[in-house]
């Protein structure tokens, strides 16, 4: 059989993000949706800071098969509801973001909050309490320093807690650093990264093409299962 986008991983620049992960503050392991690079042009050319691995609860697949089975992946890159259906949707999600450039929490930080505001804004859901939990945000990074190779996480859960943890060499921490329970931020923040804006159009290509591939196995199976009783 075909091996599934599920068992295979993605490499970033010299980042590779592992076909699963075990997120902090999280239960079960989570699949690779995609993986993409975040970069910036300066004075014309293409800088890139950091890769962005954006991770998935198994049932993510069945939950967004309902409405995108049929798709391809370029339908699915194409359709701001499709990435507005995984920041959205009723199951956990886990962002890796690692360091290529150097860049520290207060920079990492500030840039992170000003897309998050923004989105807010731009939906009219903008408030005081929001305001107040970037300030949190913004503090939980201000004596934090990123070099190349280290990561930043978030393990976002639909009931509206965010993980955040720091990793020096990349990989997965048992726990994490600090629990935020605002349950706006961590869809935000994955929102700034896939979203109709999203700072990373290579994760989104990324995450459209294995999705549209697990989505459309997922919608064979379950017709054979219908079909031989298999
Ligand atoms: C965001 C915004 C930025 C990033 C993200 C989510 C990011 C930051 C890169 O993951 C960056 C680059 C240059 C800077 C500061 C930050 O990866 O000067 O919503």
């Amino acid at each position: 059989m075909a091996k599934l986008p599920s068992d295979t991983g993605v490499q970033v620049e010299s980042i590779v993000f592992p076909p699963s992960v075990k997120p902090p503050g999280a239960t079960t392991t989570f699949f690779l949706g995609g993986a993409g690079v975040r970069g910036l042009e300066i004075q014309g050319n293409f800088v890139k800071f950091t890769g962005i691995g954006v991770y998935l609860e198994d049932n993510a697949v069945s939950s967004l098969a309902a409405k995108w089975k049929g798709k391809t992946a370029e339908e699915l890159t194409d359709s701001v509801e499709f990435f507005r259906d995984i920041v959205t949707g009723p199951f956990e999600k886990f962002a890796q973001v690692t360091m290529i450039l150097p860049l520290s929490g207060q920079q990492y930080a500030e840039k992170v909050s000003e897309n998050c505001v923004a989105i807010w804004k731009s939906l009219g859901i903008y408030t005081d309490a929001d305001a107040k939990t970037i300030d949190k945000f913004l503090e939980i990074f201000k004596d934090q320093n990123f070099p190349p190779g280290s990561s930043i996480l978030f393990t976002i859960s639909p009931s509206g807690s965010l993980t955040i943890s720091f990793s020096k060499d990349g990989s997965i921490p048992e726990a994490g650093n600090v629990v935020l329970e605002n349950d706006k931020l961590g869809e935000a923040i994955i929102e700034s990264m896939i979203g109709k804006h999203g700072v990373s159009p290579s994760a989104k290509q990324s995450l459209a093409s294995r999705l549209s591939d697990l989505i459309n196995q997922k919608a064979n199976e379950e017709g054979n299962v219908a079909k031989n009783g298999l």
